[in-house]
C-alpha cells in the first residue's frame, strides 16, 4: 500500500463533480486501500477521492472502527438537525460550526459493487454528508456565514504565506506515515 498526497484548498479538483464508478477493477481496489492508509495516517474519519486527486465517485469512512467504502453514494433520507464543529483534511487547521441533518440514510455500493444502505446518526451522519459533499465539489467552508468564511480563508492564506507554500498538495510527514497502521496495531 502507499500513502497518497492530499489535495488542499485551491486545487481545482476539489471543486469538480466526480464521475460515477461503472466497473470495479483491481486499480479501484488499490485506490481504496491506499485511501484508507492515507486517511489513517492523516488522522481523519473520512476521505473522498477528489482529496487524493481522483475523479471517481467514492469515499472511505471509519468513524467508530468500522471502516467502509461508499461508491456512487446518494442520500435517500435526511431528517433532523445538528450543529457541530468540522474540519477537513484538505483545509488543515481550519474549523467551523456546520449545521447538518441529524440522521441520513445513504444508498451506495460496497467495494465489490454490491448495493447497500447505511442508516446513520450524529457523527457518522455528519461524516457521510461531508464526504458526499466532496464528491459534488462542496467543502464545509461553503456553509459558513460570509464573515466566518472570510475569517477562515484569511487564516488559511496567512498560514500558507508563512510557510511559503504555493503548492496544492499536502505531503504527509514521515511521522504521519509511520502512524498509518495505527488502527491495525490497536485492534
Ligand atoms: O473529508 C475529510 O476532510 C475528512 C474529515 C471528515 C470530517 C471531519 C469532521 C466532521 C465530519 C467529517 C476529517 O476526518 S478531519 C478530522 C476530524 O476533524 C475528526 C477526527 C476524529 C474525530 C472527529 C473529527
Ligand atoms: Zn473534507
Amino acid at each position: 500500500m502507499s500513502l497518497l498526497d492530499i489535495y488542499v484548498l485551491g486545487a481545482p479538483i476539489l471543486r469538480q463533480e466526480t464521475i460515477p464508478v461503472t466497473t470495479i477493477t483491481p486499480d479501484l481496489h488499490q485506490l481504496i486501500d491506499n485511501m484508507f492508509e492515507t486517511m489513517y495516517a492523516a488522522k481523519g474519519i473520512g476521505l473522498a477521492a477528489p482529496q487524493v486527486g481522483r475523479a471517481e465517485q467514492l469515499s472511505v469512512i471509519d468513524v467508530d472502527e468500522h471502516p467502509f467504502v461508499i461508491i456512487n453514494p446518494e442520500i435517500v433520507l435526511a431528517e433532523g438537525k445538528q450543529k457541530g464543529e468540522e474540519g477537513c483534511l484538505s483545509i488543515p487547521d481550519i474549523y467551523g460550526d456546520v449545521e447538518r441533518a441529524m440522521r441520513v440514510v445513504v444508498r451506495a455500493q460496497d467495494r465489490d459493487g454490491q448495493p447497500f444502505e447505511v442508516d446513520a446518526n450524529e457523527l457518522l451522519a455528519r461524516c457521510l454528508q461531508h464526504e458526499i459533499d466532496h464528491l459534488h465539489g462542496r467543502l464545509f467552508i461553503d456553509y459558513l456565514s460570509l464573515v466566518k468564511r472570510r475569517a477562515a480563508l484569511a487564516k488559511w492564506e496567512k498560514a500558507r504565506q508563512k510557510d511559503g507554500d504555493r503548492s496544492h498538495v499536502r505531503k504527509l510527514t514521515p511521522e504521519e506515515a509511520a502512524g498509518s497502521h495505527r488502527r491495525d496495531e490497536e485492534l
